[in-house]
């Protein structure tokens, strides 16, 4: 699936991000999918150069290291298909917890390609993943967006960004998430006392979004707008795969 190589953000990522980000926020309708695409596909173009893989460096250790020394857990799952959402992707996830550092990688493969797929560590929900009945009509058609799936995997206790900030606040940084069908995503963060409690309690729930519901190998309007910001197609904030993370022998 990867070669290993680590990839580091370029400026030229970024720019081309940004223009992604750009398209996304700055127009509407079918031009907007068009725009959103072709921003994508120059992103994609400066990505594949460099390979799927995308690692990123663990953060300096200069933060915080006050606290007193705590045993390190191990808590993995298995991502599947969140139903209704038109889904055939898998993945997993692994966290290394020690007090709130966390190093959290996830492997997955199989969801649409070219685009962003914003993830996070969902938590203080019900500790566990969406099913069919939750689904709702979004734009005419069944689908479980991201606020149907809350009840069952929460708020947002951490987003899975390659740089930058990693928490709550960064649910929807579009320009900061791994792209592509398949990756592997390395990161080490610190996460807040909540998502830290709530990974061990069993209650976390790891959460990829970013669907292809119509086919058409592209984000589009296909569902509306997303709910969590109505400049981002639904398609690109609905949940892709789900798994609750458990404690797992290291
Ligand atoms: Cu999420």
């Amino acid at each position: 699936m990867t070669d290993g190589r680590a990839v580091s953000a370029r400026p030229s990522v970024t720019r081309s991000q940004e223009r992604v980000f750009a398209a996304w926020r700055g127009c509407a309708g079918p031009d907007k999918e068009q725009a959103v695409n072709k921003a994508l596909a120059g992103t994609l173009a400066v990505i594949a150069v460099s390979g799927v893989a995308l690692t990123t460096a663990p953060t300096t250790a200069a933060e915080g290291s006050n606290s007193q020394p705590t045993k390190t857990q191990v808590f993995s799952t298995v991502l599947s298909p969140v139903p209704t959402n038109h889904v055939t992707g898998s993945g997993t996830a692994r966290v290394q917890l020690t007090g709130n550092q966390a190093t959290v990688t996830v492997m997955v493969s199989g969801l649409l390609a070219g685009v962003p797929h914003a993830a996070h560590i969902h938590i203080d929900g019900q500790g566990r993943c969406p099913i069919a009945s939750e689904a709702t009509l979004l734009n005419g058609h069944r689908a479980l967006s991201t606020t149907d799936g809350a009840k069952a995997y929460g708020k947002v206790g951490a987003s899975l960004t390659t740089r930058g900030d990693a928490g709550p606040n960064s649910e929807v940084a579009v320009t900061r998430f791994p792209t592509g069908s398949a990756y592997t995503y390395k990161r080490t963060f610190k996460v807040t006392a909540d998502a830290a409690a709530s990974i061990r309690r069993g209650n976390a729930v790891v959460v990829v979004h970013g669907i292809d519901y119509n086919g058409s190998g592209k984000f589009t309007n296909v569902l509306g707008p997303s709910e969590l910001d109505p400049k981002l197609p639904q398609t690109a904030t609905a949940p892709a795969i789900c798994g609750v993370l458990r404690a797992t022998p290291s």
